[in-house]
């Protein structure tokens, strides 16, 4: 028989921290209401929700991997949004995120959740907080249940 281990989609009795960045607050808001919005209604309590907000994408990291340290979450679920502009400040910021987001995931057994929008302009951003293409924050909260279920198991 093989042992397989799947995480539910429900909040449990843990606490998530979301960490936001208000750089493109008109956009990471929505993210924010939608992670908050799929984390009720999947079970969560308000009190079991902490919202951290720092400068830009670029800060994300420096409050994930302190969250992600303590034993005290869940799960850190990381939201921002990078969009391009005219210099190669974009790729630099989107490489900082991406790289250290993925840092805490290993050195933490916290999940840190990447849930960070990096579009070419504005358009695909507001297409990714909550129209066309759904809302990222919201599939970054069923990532981090997920995952939070899958780590109390292993
Ligand atoms: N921060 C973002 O979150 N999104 C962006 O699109 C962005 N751009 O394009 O510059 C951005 N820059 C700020 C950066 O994250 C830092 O906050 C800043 O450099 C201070 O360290």
């Amino acid at each position: 028989m093989i042992k397989e281990i799947k995480g539910q989609l429900t909040a449990g009795k843990g606490k998530y921290a979301i960490v936001i960045s208000r750089f493109n607050e008109f956009i990471t808001s929505k993210l924010l209401e939608g992670a908050i919005d799929c984390l009720t209604r999947h079970g969560a309590d308000e009190s079991q929700i902490e919202v951290i907000w720092v400068p830009g994408a670029c800060e994300i990291t420096a409050a994930a991997k302190k969250l992600a340290s303590g034993g005290k979450y869940a799960a850190v679920i990381c939201l921002g949004a990078v969009i391009r502009g005219q210099t190669p400040h974009y790729d630099y910021v989107c490489q900082q995120v991406v790289r250290g987001i993925g840092q805490v995931n290993y050195d933490c057994s916290t999940p840190a959740i990447f849930g960070v929008l990096t579009c070419e302009n504005l358009e695909q951003a507001v297409d990714r907080a909550g129209s066309k293409m759904g809302n990222a924050g919201a599939s970054a909260a069923l990532a981090a249940m997920e995952m939070a279920n899958v780590m109390e198991q292993l």
